[in-house]
């Protein structure tokens, strides 16, 4: 299953590179002092030019599960929401991870945005769990789109390995 309709919102599956996408922001996988290194972050501070980098030092930082919204310089997306996911072993992560998808989805609204792209946060230097991360994260937007109100219509999550598509696939079948 590639997409879940949710009332006259849709969570979507592809595969590819968050950077090229051209959704109304897109997501982080951030660290809370808020400096780009490398995954996700090495790819938007690559492509996506300096500003984004001096946007995030004078924010200074945030707390794990947090996320705070940027420019994204020369990305083709308008925002970079930079949530920060927890690092496995230091506690409290499946919260954690819950709490950094709601807060980049709070920033979005406010924002008054209607399309944004995650990639599968704290899975990669973070070392979480790809199957574990699905089922949360997916939960939390659809939770999120059946309750909040909310400028939202598409949340897209943009995998990077045929690997990494499938067991985000078999999560959203899965998801009552
Ligand atoms: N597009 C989509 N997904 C990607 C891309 C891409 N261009 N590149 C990697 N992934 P990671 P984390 C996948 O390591 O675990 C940085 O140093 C990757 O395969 O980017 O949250 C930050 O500054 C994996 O499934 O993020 C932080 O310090 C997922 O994106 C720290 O790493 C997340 O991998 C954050 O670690």
């Amino acid at each position: 299953m590639d997409q879940k309709r949710i009332g006259t919102k849709v969570i979507r599956l592809i595969r590819g590179d968050i950077t090229e996408m051209d959704t109304d922001a897109i997501v982080n996988a951030a660290n809370a002092q808020l400096v780009l290194g490398g995954g996700v972050a090495g790819a938007i501070r690559t492509k996506g030019g300096p500003s984004i980098q001096e946007e995030c030092n004078r924010i200074g930082g945030t707390h794990v599960g947090g996320a705070v919204i940027t420019g994204a310089g020369n990305l083709k997306a308008r925002y970079v929401i930079h949530a920060v996911g927890p690092r496995m072993g230091e506690g409290d992560e499946d919260r954690k991870l819950e709490n950094a998808t709601r807060n980049s989805l709070l920033r979005a609204t406010e924002k008054g945005l209607k399309s944004v792209a995650f990639p599968a946060i704290s899975t990669g230097i973070f070392g979480f769990p790809k199957d574990r991360c699905a089922r949360i994260m997916l939960n939390t937007v659809a939770d999120f789109l059946k309750r909040e109100e909310t400028t939202l219509e598409d949340v897209v999550f943009c995998l990077w390995s045929e690997e990494d598509l499938q067991v985000f696939q078999k999560a959203l079948e899965e998801m009552e």
